[in-house]
Formats: C-alpha cells, sequence, structure tokens
C-alpha cells in the first residue's frame, strides 16, 4: 500500500469548535492510525484477518471506553473526544472502528449503564486495557431489523439461567472473551445476559466468505443449554429499549466514524487528481473532475457540522435517538457516495489495494447495513415526523 500522506479537510475551520483537549485525543488517534494501522491494513483485509496486535493500541488511544469513567478504566472523556477517536480510527478502516465501536458502545456500555456494581468492577477495567474482547449478541437469523421478534432466550433453573438460541452476524465473535447476549426470559420479557468463553454449549464459528469489512472477524454466537450464572443478568434495564439504548452510543460513533471514511477517499482522490497527467494536463484541471471534488467537500463538511452539534446535544442529554437515526443515515450514506466518486476518479488505480478507497468503499456496505439499515433510519425519521409508524 502507497504511504500514509493523509491530511484532514477541514474546510469550515471546525478546529475552532473543538477544545485543546478534542484536539490532542483526535491527533493522538490520528498519528496512531498513521503509524499502526495504515501500513498493514491492507494485508490484514486482504486475508480477511483482524490485526490482533492493534488491540493495546486501541485501548492506548482510549479508544476502549471513551465516556466511561476512569474508575472503570474508561478515558472519562466527552461525547465529542468519542465522535473524534471513531473518525481518526474508520479513516484508517471501519472493521478497526467496529471493533472499538463493539467494545465501548455494545458491551462496556450496557455493562456500565444496565449492571451493578460488582459486574463493573469485574468487566469493564479488563475491557478497557483490551484484556478481554467483548461482542454484543442482538441479530438472529430470522430478526435482523426486527429485534423485538427474537426466539433467544432464557429458562430460570433456581441455581442459574439456561440460555439458547443463536445470534448472526456478531462482530468480534470469533475471539471475544464476554457477549453481552439479549435474550427473552419466560414471559417474554428481553434481558441481556453476559456470557463468557468458556461456558459449556457456547460456541462462537466465524463467518467467512465477506467481501465487506475483511479485516474485522464476524461470526455466530450459539448457545446450547448454556448454564448461565445468576449474577450475570444487567439487573438495571430490560426491554428492547435496553439494547436499543446501546445502538443509540454506536450509532453516534458512526456518525463521526463515516467522516473518517469520506475524508480518506476525498484526500487519496484530491492528492492524485494534482499527480495524474491525461492530455498533457493533471486530471483535477478537468472540471468534471473539479465537480466531483467540490461536492465530496461540501458534503463531508455539511456532516462534519451535523456530527459536531449532534455531540453538544448527546453531551447535554438531549439527543433524541431519531436525531441519532438521521446522521448516522445521512453521513453514512455521504461516505459510500463519495468512496464510490473517489474510486472512479483513481480510474483503474481506483479498484487497486495500493489505495485504500476501494476497502472504504466495500466496508460501508457493511456500515449501511448495520446498527439499523438505510431504509429503517429514514423509517425512524419519517415516524418521528409523522407520529405514524411504517414498519409494522
Ligand atoms: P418499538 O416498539 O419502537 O420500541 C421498543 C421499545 O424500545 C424503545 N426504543 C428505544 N429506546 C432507546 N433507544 C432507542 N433508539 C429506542 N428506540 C425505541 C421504545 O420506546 C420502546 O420502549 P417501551 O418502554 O415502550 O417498550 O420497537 P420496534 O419493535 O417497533 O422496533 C423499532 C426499530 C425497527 C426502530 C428497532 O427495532 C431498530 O432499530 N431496528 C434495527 C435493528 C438494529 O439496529 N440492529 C443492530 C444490531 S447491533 C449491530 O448491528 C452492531 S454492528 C457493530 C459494529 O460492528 O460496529
Ligand atoms: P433484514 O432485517 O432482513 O433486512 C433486509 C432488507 O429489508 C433491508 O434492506 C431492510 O432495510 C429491509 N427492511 C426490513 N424491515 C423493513 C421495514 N419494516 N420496512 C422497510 N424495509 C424493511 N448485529 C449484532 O447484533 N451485533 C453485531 O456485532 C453485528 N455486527 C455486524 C457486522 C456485520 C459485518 C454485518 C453485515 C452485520 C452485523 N450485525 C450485527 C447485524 C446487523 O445489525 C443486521 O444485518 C441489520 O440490522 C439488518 O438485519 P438483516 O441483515 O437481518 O436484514
Amino acid at each position: 500500500m502507497k504511504p500514509d500522506l493523509f491530511e484532514a479537510p477541514d474546510y469550515y475551520n471546525l478546529d475552532e469548535l473543538l477544545t485543546e483537549e478534542h484536539k490532542l485525543v483526535r491527533d493522538a488517534a490520528r498519528e496512531w492510525v498513521k503509524r499502526d494501522v495504515s501500513p498493514i491494513i491492507e494485508d490484514y483485509a486482504q486475508n480477511a484477518e483482524f490485526p490482533k496486535q492493534i488491540v493495546n493500541g486501541l485501548a492506548e488511544i482510549g479508544a476502549f471506553g471513551p465516556y466511561i469513567p476512569v474508575e472503570y478504566g474508561g478515558a472519562g472523556l466527552d461525547q465529542i473526544s468519542y465522535g473524534l477517536i471513531m473518525q481518526e480510527i474508520e479513516r484508517g478502516d471501519s472493521g478497526v472502528r467496529s471493533t472499538a465501536s463493539v467494545q465501548s458502545s455494545l458491551v462496556m456500555y450496557p455493562i456500565w449503564k444496565y449492571g451493578n456494581e460488582a459486574q463493573r468492577q469485574k468487566y469493564l477495567p479488563k475491557l478497557a486495557s483490551g484484556e478481554w474482547i467483548g461482542s454484543f449478541g442482538l441479530t438472529e437469523p430470522d430478526h435482523g431489523s426486527n429485534p423485538g421478534g427474537m426466539v433467544t432466550n432464557f429458562k430460570d433453573m433456581g441455581d442459574h439461567y439456561l440460555l439458547n438460541g443463536a445470534k448472526m452476524w456478531i462482530s468480534n465473535a470469533p475471539f471475544c472473551n464476554v457477549a453481552v447476549v439479549w435474550a427473552k426470559n419466560e414471559e417474554g420479557r428481553i434481558h441481556g445476559l453476559i456470557v463468557e468463553r468458556g461456558m459449556e454449549g457456547f460456541t462462537t464459528p466465524e463467518t467467512h466468505n465477506k467481501w465487506s469489512l475483511r479485516a474485522s472477524a464476524t461470526g455466530e454466537l450459539i448457545f446450547d443449554n448454556v448454564k448461565v450464572p445468576k449474577e450475570n443478568i444487567l439487573p438495571n434495564k430490560s426491554g428492547l429499549g435496553a439494547p436499543l439504548g446501546c445502538l443509540d452510543s454506536a450509532r453516534f460513533g458512526i456518525a463521526w466514524g463515516a467522516i473518517g471514511a469520506a475524508m480518506d477517499c476525498y484526500d487519496t482522490a484530491l492528492r492524485y487528481s494534482k499527480e495524474r497527467l491525461q492530455f498533457g494536463k493533471p486530471i483535477g484541471q478537468f472540471q468534471l473532475q473539479q465537480k466531483k471534488l467540490a461536492e465530496m467537500i461540501t458534503e463531508i463538511t455539511k456532516a462534519q457540522l451535523l456530527a459536531w452539534r449532534l455531540g453538544v446535544m448527546r453531551e447535554k442529554g438531549t439527543a433524541t435517538s431519531a436525531q441519532i437515526s438521521m446522521a448516522k443515515r445521512n453521513n453514512v450514506e455521504m461516505a459510500i457516495n463519495i468512496a464510490r466518486e473517489a474510486r472512479q476518479m483513481l480510474g483503474g488505480m481506483g479498484i487497486s489495494g495500493e489505495y485504500s478507497i476501494m476497502r472504504h468503499s466495500m466496508n460501508l456496505e457493511s456500515v449501511i447495513t448495520y446498527e439499523g439499515t438505510h431504509d429503517i433510519h429514514l423509517l425512524i425519521t419519517g415516524l418521528d415526523i409523522t407520529g405514524l409508524n411504517a414498519f409494522k
């Protein structure tokens, strides 16, 4: 792969909206991605392998639990810092950002918010340091967009719960040490259970043949009469709102992360347009190519403003789930469109692993699907503005 020459676009001087701490956190993540992710990620994606050696680095830049209090090993940062870290990681690769998103928002967040003190003390420091990796089991083979229909279930056996069912498309599953699993009790109420690797009847087969998110490990979580200790249930919230609350946090991170992927594609295409000569001129001198670049930077700038404002509202605690949906949907679509246009600007080189664009483009096909599909987020906005439910 070409050396990482990334220069971040900031057309509206948005750095002026950031604090010194934001910039320090962002720059540390940016440097780490340049040093430890960019040089290796193409090979790992080509080999469909997660680069486990970057786990310590992710922990060091605060990517595991950016906003989890320091007393539990988290970085104790604010929401905009969290967003900036996700932006920088996804600038490197969406699959690496996936690992950080799942660990932070889908595993540490529910343990912190819905768990008891013993659970926080037991799991959060190990997850923050990267000693343990977590996964989040909500999606099932027959229940993706409609997680409320899940069939994974547990029975109260007196001194333990007996868990049965299967989860599919689970990031980090093949090597996770611990999984936050959503399942129904005998009354049909959804609860979160903490399942640990090594519990009898718990297996995590890897999903192969992915053309997208190849540097992230995806798999199933299978529960065949797994005895889960009673102290492993998350006691402080139940119902579908519990997993959906975690998704709010992860979707917020994706709204920022997608900007990173888009910035990388734009920056690569801009540089290429000045270097590549055709008909005796740099291709960046042709109006058609300038149109692409001008539209890219306009869309990136709009997405940056949306994410920043959402971060301010998240920090104040006023952002609604529907507002988060709008940002996730808009910014991922923005990124996928930019990846496609940028790829065309590189001509044949656009499909080569010499450059990051095709990898981003393929990754974003997962990002536009997971954490709620593009359609589902549109319907969430539709419901919010009309009061009419078009899901069912
Ligand atoms: P609905 O009846 O609307 O709601 C059920 C209960 O949940 C509450 N609620 C929320 N609470 C917190 N945050 C949210 N965002 C919430 N949205 C809804 C709601 O108030 C209600 O509470 P209560 O107390 O009245 O019971 O539920 P529904 O069954 O109609 O479904 C609504 C729908 C379709 C929007 C929702 O189910 C949905 O978002 N579907 C998409 C599924 C999804 O996003 N799955 C993601 C799986 S995880 C993943 O993809 C990780 S990828 C990670 C990576 O690698 O980065
Ligand atoms: P479906 O729900 O079957 O949707 C198929 C199509 O129908 C979509 O276009 C959808 O928009 C549309 N559709 C569905 N319902 C409606 C409706 N009411 N109105 C209009 N259109 C509708 N899940 C986890 O729990 N944990 C993870 O860590 C995780 N990681 C993932 C990693 C990857 C790489 C991928 C690809 C997925 C991951 N997922 C994870 C699962 C992801 O959240 C689901 O794929 C997603 O929610 C969509 O579910 P589905 O694939 O079953 O599609």
